[in-house]
């Protein structure tokens, strides 16, 4: 069965609903440091706090998981304010998950990385799984250093572990939380809720996403792929679609002509996203093991409104 940490999140909750679908309810434990809202029949929860390296063990004695996704963390902006917590709970976290991996022999371990992990001088434009990465958000740090530990736990006990390193990620089911790219996933919900929004991010700031449904389908691609055809074991590059906050207003302004978008500035937020990466190069992922993303800035954005348009009625 598959153990998964940290399923209450934005990704976690959708990979998740992915992995029932697949192996079924009894087969996927999800866990949290709090109950969801609510817990359908015949799913399995539990809450963990991923620091509790007892717990987590006591979980592993008690449901013998053969594969483990860690995706408790903090992100960028929540990071910024509590920078020893983001490092706490993101790099202890993930030692806890890699130390008993290897002591009870789980098969395989899925850890998100992020494209935070480039810096202020790595390449903006088409950037390259390798490449000066000098992140200077906690969170990026934390990401770059998780990545280092994943190639090093592979290398040195053998471990299958798995990763990619996300864009900004665009869903509709759950709002995410502490992230710089979350003006991509507001600007959605404010646009149907208000038919306006004021975006933290300036009208010109590109940043590469990537949509939900192509980000859970990539994951598991790459979870089932032959791992010998694997030569990335820090995480994969993964592009999907780059905009600025002008170009997904244009889009929306398509579907909602009334929709309005107004900018605020000095928000915090400016400096990470100005530290990121305008475009990713994941080539190595394509010919690896055939990644390839299915959805335009169209299709997102009318797969986005035709959903919260029923969500939030
Ligand atoms: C964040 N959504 O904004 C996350 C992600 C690339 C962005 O890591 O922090």
């Amino acid at each position: 069965c598959i153990l998964m940490i940290g399923a209450n999140g934005q990704i976690g909750s959708e990979l998740a609903a992915a992995l029932r679908l697949k192996f079924g309810n009894e087969n996927v434990i999800t866990s949290d440091i709090r109950e969801p809202q609510a817990i359908a029949s015949g799913e399995i929860f539990e809450t963990l706090n991923v620091l509790d390296k007892e717990a987590i063990k006591a979980l592993i004695v008690k449901y013998k998981p053969t594969q483990i996704y860690l995706l408790a963390a903090m992100l960028s902006a929540t990071g910024e304010k509590y920078p020893q917590k983001a490092w706490d709970l993101n790099m202890n976290g993930l030692l806890n998950v890699l130390d008993l991996a290897v002591e009870f022999g789980i098969k395989k371990i899925f850890w998100p990385s992020s494209i935070a992990v480039f810096g202020p001088h790595s390449p903006k434009v088409d950037t390259p799984q390798y490449c000066v990465m000098d992140p200077n958000s906690i969170y990026g740090i934390s990401k770059l250093a998780g990545e280092r530990l994943c190639e090093y736990y592979h290398e040195k006990f053998g471990l299958d572990i798995r990763s990619v390193r996300y864009p900004g990620i665009i869903s509709w089911r759950t709002e995410p939380g502490g992230g710089t790219t979350d003006y991509a996933v507001h600007i959605f919900f404010e646009a149907i809720r208000q038919g306006k929004y004021t975006s933290f991010l300036s009208e010109g700031t590109e940043l590469p996403m990537l949509y939900m449904d192509d980000a859970v389908r990539g994951t598991i691609e790459l979870m089932d792929a032959d791992p010998s055809k694997l030569s990335i074991r820090s995480s994969y590059n993964l592009a999907g679609i780059s905009f600025t906050p002008k170009e997904i207003a244009e889009e929306i302004k398509k579907i909602l002509p009334n929709f309005e978008i107004s900018y605020s500035d000095n928000d915090p937020r400016q400096s990470i996203a100005d530290s990121w990466p305008k475009s990713i190069n994941d080539e190595q992922a394509r010919s690896d093991w055939g990644w390839k993303p299915t959805f335009d800035l169209t299709a997102m954005t009318k797969d986005m409104l035709d959903n919260l348009k029923i969500k939030l009625q």
